[in-house]
């Protein structure tokens, strides 16, 4: 017989959690200290720690921790619980599906639930070319196989990335993401040919007249390109269409445009790394879908599986046909139970009408951020799109990043029950990425807490 050793009930979580923020102990409480002691005793160093509340459930827009504190979640586990925690539909998928068979392994012996999310994500990516998928765990694998597709293709070696990139934390992908702390110091030697190119950042490109415009910064690109590397070399761009851990950047219209434009005349492969900022994140399913982009390979995972380890590879059937047979696979990579959660979470944000929330919230708290912005001359900057959206903190009056007051206004806002994360090369921006599932009442209560963290920093 086993015991539980910890004190607290373990509660159901989805939306039947009561949507509130409650405070009933200081943050972290005693309970969540005491599992944090065990932790240091027990898991790696190298695994930090954004906020030590230990969880109990979490739902709706709510995290419940282990001391009864119920906070509002603004990070989602870093853009993964997009249909909430918990959520009914997948809660139920995932439960029936545990009851039937939990692996046999895609390459042994096959099931339908692979192949249907490869016709969903066929169906869902942009452009109406035939695509074929192929599925994995996680984002750094996806992005991984991407890479692997378009050498096989192309025939050539060369992968251009750009300024403040994150791919993930693998070989090959530490050395597509640019920051050196926390992900790749001291882990070297990297993955060979791959090429860094300047990104469009609009608010540090700079100019009286509002910066470099999209299709002359993908000129500047182009160039870099051109020169330092050559596109016979070359078997891919890789680039996140609103980039991530590098500061929620978005780059100026046309920018993706003008790259994925080179591609195509070139024959290099553009693959849209949309690990974050796919499905229904940004307002629409994907990305590049506001700027009419349509990538030649999209990359997919975090919010395609409500939680469940599932990425994805999908594109143009001619360059997915590319690798020989047997060349792609791994033991887990779509997985039955992340399959059934990845078919709800589509369910749920087709029947839900999810991409037209996340347009509300952006919307919402754009107005808010952008309040603050007015009043407060340390938010240089209000981005984003959806319900993925920033603020860049600066020195007043300058563009000289400020990290100390985004690391302080984050703990304060953890300190008063609101989950918020920070990123950026530069460890200046402050990122929301509440549930899709979050009420507005929550919503309008954390943005209230954001204020007066504000307020209180100084
Ligand atoms: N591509 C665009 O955002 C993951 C990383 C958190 P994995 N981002 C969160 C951390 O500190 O490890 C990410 C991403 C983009 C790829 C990845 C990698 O996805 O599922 O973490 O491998």
């Amino acid at each position: 017989m086993t015991t539980n050793p910890t004190p607290y009930p373990t509660l159901v979580g989805g939306p039947g959690l009561a949507q509130e923020r409650r405070l009933v102990t200081e943050i972290p409480g005693p309970a969540s200290r005491a599992l944090h002691e065990r932790k240091a005793a027990a898991v790696a160093r190298g695994i930090g720690t954004t906020l030590p509340v230990y969880v109990a459930a979490a739902g709706g827009g709510v995290i419940v921790d282990v001391d009864g504190n119920s906070l509002i979640d603004l990070g989602s586990g870093i853009a993964v619980t997009t249909v909430g925690n918990s959520a009914p539909r997948v809660a139920e998928a995932v439960a029936q599906q545990v009851g039937a068979f939990t692996h046999t392994c895609f390459m042994v012996t096959p099931y339908e639930g692979y192949v249907r999310v490869a016709e969903e994500l066929n169906r869902l990516t942009p452009g109406t070319h035939e695509k074929r998928t192929v599925l994995f765990n996680s984002g750094a694998e996806a992005v991984e196989n991407a890479v692997k597709i378009a050498r096989s293709h192309t025939k050539r070696q060369a992968v251009v990335v750009f300024d403040h990139a994150y791919h993930g934390r693998t070989n090959l992908t530490m050395a597509m993401t640019a920051k050196n702390l926390p992900y790749k110091h001291g882990f070297g030697p990297f993955a060979s040919e791959v090429y860094r190119a300047p990104l469009s950042y609009p608010f540090r490109d700079g100019g009286v007249d509002g910066g470099v415009d999209g299709r002359a910064a993908a000129a500047r690109a182009i160039d870099v390109i051109e020169k330092q590397v050559g596109a016979d070399n070359l078997a891919a761009i890789v680039i996140e269409p609103i980039q991530g851990e590098g500061g929620f950047i978005v780059p100026a219209p046309g920018f993706l445009a003008g790259l994925a434009d080179w591609c195509a005349a070139t024959g290099v492969v553009f693959v849209a790394d949309e690990v974050q900022t796919g499905f229904a994140r940004t307002g629409a399913m994907f990305a590049v879908d506001h700027e009419g982009v349509v990538p030649d390979l999209i990359v997919t995972a975090k919010g395609i599986a409500g939680g469940l380890p599932l990425s994805a590879v999908t594109g143009r059937a001619e360059i997915m046909g590319a690798a020989h047979v047997g060349g792609l696979g791994g033991t887990y990579g779509g997985n039955p139970l992340a399959c059934a959660a990845a078919l709800a979470v589509i369910e749920t944000i087709e029947q839900d009408g999810l991409v037209d929330r996340a347009l509300e919230i952006g919307k919402t708290m754009t107005e808010r951020l952008t309040a603050l912005q007015q009043r407060d001359p340390r938010v240089g900057d209000v981005r984003g799109r959806g319900a993925m959206l920033a603020v860049e903190l600066v020195r007043p009056g300058t563009h000289e990043p400020d990290a100390t007051l985004a690391g302080r206004v984050a703990a304060a806002a953890h300190a008063q029950g609101v989950v918020v994360l920070t990123c950026g090369t530069y460890g200046n921006v402050l990122r929301f990425l509440p549930p899709l599932s979050i009420t507005d009442e929550l919503l309008a209560d954390a943005c209230d807490v954001l204020d007066a963290a504000f307020e209180a920093v100084r």
